[in-house]
């Protein structure tokens, strides 16, 4: 049994995200958590929102609502759409917490007693209009970098540079629109990446096995222009942690938090001392600490592509520069981006579909299936109604939910409904006659194989393409054995055939659990049994259920997806989310 600590990267409060966010991060995460768990292997699966900064402040007053308010509402939707995609955190936490609170104020403690942290006197953009400072997204311009007219202080969404508010082309306050912006003078705290630039490059090196687009972003960040700079991790802001060096208050920096992108990395681990608070568990340490067990845990981060500068610089940085044993991420699988019917996914416009809009027109399974088999891993890729149309209906409903109704039909009108006896199968006797079973059991052997090979790689969309493939091999057993055929002249020979094509039931539920979970467990229920246990060998796991065994039939699996359906989704979501 292996141990694997995953995290996903935690989604900012401010609204409900869209599907291209959750192909992104979360869904994959689930992914693979619950596929760990299904090899029977120990999982710790950790998420929470991201409450802090100017993303949280701008949304909760646009709501109207006082910030604490507004997040902890929020924290529940999105806790709640989180349920209905089934994503199996083990905790789902919150960076406002008092846990992380301390753990940021810890982190920067001993960061600046390990002489990584300095004080910058520096000018920042201050709205005489708005009576404050504009850090991150109070403020937007054009992109020094790219040109993209709609970049933040913090960053620009369109080439994912991470900025500085004074680097904006003609910046406005997004408070206000104002233009009539001033420097004024203000002190902050600095991380000095740069001092640990060899080290994190070393790092990054020893990583042969990352996706190249994780690796090749950092490296562009440590090594492109004047290489790794040092990081800002405080704010002009009200809401957010408050500056402190540990437990001691931190001289001239009152009144001041930390940037967001200091404390929500922090989270990871403070969630899961969440989760022993909120009595899930006992022991946190054994998962981040390696003085106190985590060193034969396996830690995996999912995210989009957008992130990877602060996962693989910033938080391994405050990592490392701790110089106490905290847990390092093994690996980082990161996203490109989904586009949206010939554009982009985007929250601030409300283009595209949303989760919660998601959920309201289909089940879960519909839009995980998708979204996974079409995850944007080595590219970016595209939402749009017809493939959504195509993929449903072919894969789910006519591969899938064809092969169940068929036959647990067909087993129900001449066997009822109870596992067959009469005749052998490939699966019980090696020896058997079953010709098409003998030529089945070897197909999904390989397969099987191929398909634990890419989920182990966190391959999603192989991992997709092999499983549809052993769902297909079903159907072609089925065709070439025939049993409606066989039936009229050797029913024996008929009955093995379908208590073989049950048992295959059972084996598809369990394999393709992490990927439809509620479909799986509906299979399982139908078939009559509890036994999900994953196959370490195809000929035992193919004889589970013996002839006798009662089962019910179920109703459709997989609706089909019709034309009208398509096109009224389709002018439905054509527009502009208000
Ligand atoms: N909240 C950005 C995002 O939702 C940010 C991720 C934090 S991961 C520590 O895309
Ligand atoms: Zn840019």
């Amino acid at each position: 049994m292996t141990r694997h600590l995953i995290t996903s990267a935690i989604p900012y409060i401010n609204g409900i995200k869209h599907l291209g966010n959750l192909v992104g991060s979360q869904l994959p995460a689930d992914l693979f958590a619950r596929y760990q768990r299904g090899r029977g292997n120990e999982v710790m699966f950790l998420c929470a929102t991201d409450e802090h900064g100017t993303p949280a402040e701008l949304a909760a007053a646009k709501a109207g609502q006082p910030v604490a308010e507004y997040c902890a509402e929020m924290h529940e939707v999105q806790s709640k759409i989180a349920e209905g995609f089934r994503l199996s955190f083990d905790h789902f936490g919150r960076s406002s917490s008092d846990q992380n609170r301390k753990l940021t104020q810890h982190f920067a403690g001993v960061l600046n007693q390990q002489g990584l942290i300095r004080e910058v006197s520096e000018t920042q953009m201050y709205s005489p209009t708005d009576g404050r400072f504009l850090p991150d997204r109070y403020i937007e311009g054009t992109c020094p970098n790219c040109g993209y007219d709609s970049a933040r202080g913090d960053q620009c969404d369109n080439c994912t540079k991470q900025l500085d508010p004074v680097d904006l082309i003609n910046p406005h306050s997004t408070i206000s629109g104002a233009t009539d912006l001033e420097m004024r003078e203000t002190k902050h705290l600095y991380l000095r990446q740069s001092a640990m630039k060899d080290q994190l490059d070393a790092w990054i090196d020893s990583k042969s096995d990352w996706p190249v687009l994780t690796t090749s972003i950092a490296k562009k960040w440590l090594h492109d222009g004047d290489g790794l700079q040092d990081r800002g991790i405080t704010r002009d802001l009200d809401w957010g942690v408050p500056v402190m060096n540990g437990d001691q208050p931190w001289p001239g920096m009152e009144g001041k938090v930390f940037y967001v992108w200091f404390d929500a990395p922090i989270e990871y681990i403070a969630c899961a001392q969440e989760w022993v608070d909120a009595g899930k568990g006992t022991d946190w340490e054994r998962w981040w600490r390696t003085d106190k067990g985590a060193t034969d845990v396996t830690y995996t981060q999912f995210m989009g592509k957008d992130n990877v500068p602060f996962h693989t610089l910033s938080f391994p940085a405050t990592i490392l520069g701790s110089g106490e044993p905290w847990k390092l991420v093994d690996f980082i699988k990161s996203f490109n981006y989904l586009n949206y019917d010939g554009g982009q996914f985007s929250t601030s416009r409300g283009r595209g579909v949303f989760m919660d809009q998601a959920l309201d027109i289909l089940p879960a399974d519909y839009w995980r299936w998708w979204l996974l088999s079409h995850a944007p891993e080595s590219s970016d890729s595209e939402f749009t109604w017809e493939g959504f149309q195509a993929g449903v209906n072919k894969d789910l409903a006519d591969v899938l939910g064809n092969l169940v109704s068929r036959v647990t039909k067909f087993c129900r009108s001449k066997f009822k409904e109870v596992v067959p006896e009469g005749g052998t199968t490939a699966a019980e006797d090696k020896g058997s006659a079953d010709k098409e079973g003998h030529y089945l059991l070897h197909e999904l052997r390989e397969r099987l194989e191929a398909y634990q090979t890419h989920m182990d790689a966190i391959e999603v969309r192989k991992a997709a393409t092999e499983l549809r493939a052993i769902w297909v091999a079903g159907n072609e057993y089925l065709q070439a054995a025939a049993p409606w055929t066989v039936y009229k002249t050797d029913p024996e020979k008929a009955a093995a055939q379908i208590r073989l094509a049950l048992n295959l039931i059972r084996l598809y539920a369990v394999l393709s659990a992490p990927f439809i979970p509620d479909t799986a467990a509906k299979m399982l229920d139908t078939l009559g049994t509890t036994d999900d246990s994953w196959p370490d060998d195809i000929y035992s796991a193919l004889t589970t259920l013996p002839a006798g065994h009662a089962f019910t039939v179920p109703d459709v699996l997989f609706a089909k997806i019709t034309d009208e359906q398509r096109e009224d989704w389709q002018t439905r979501f054509a527009g502009i989310r208000t």
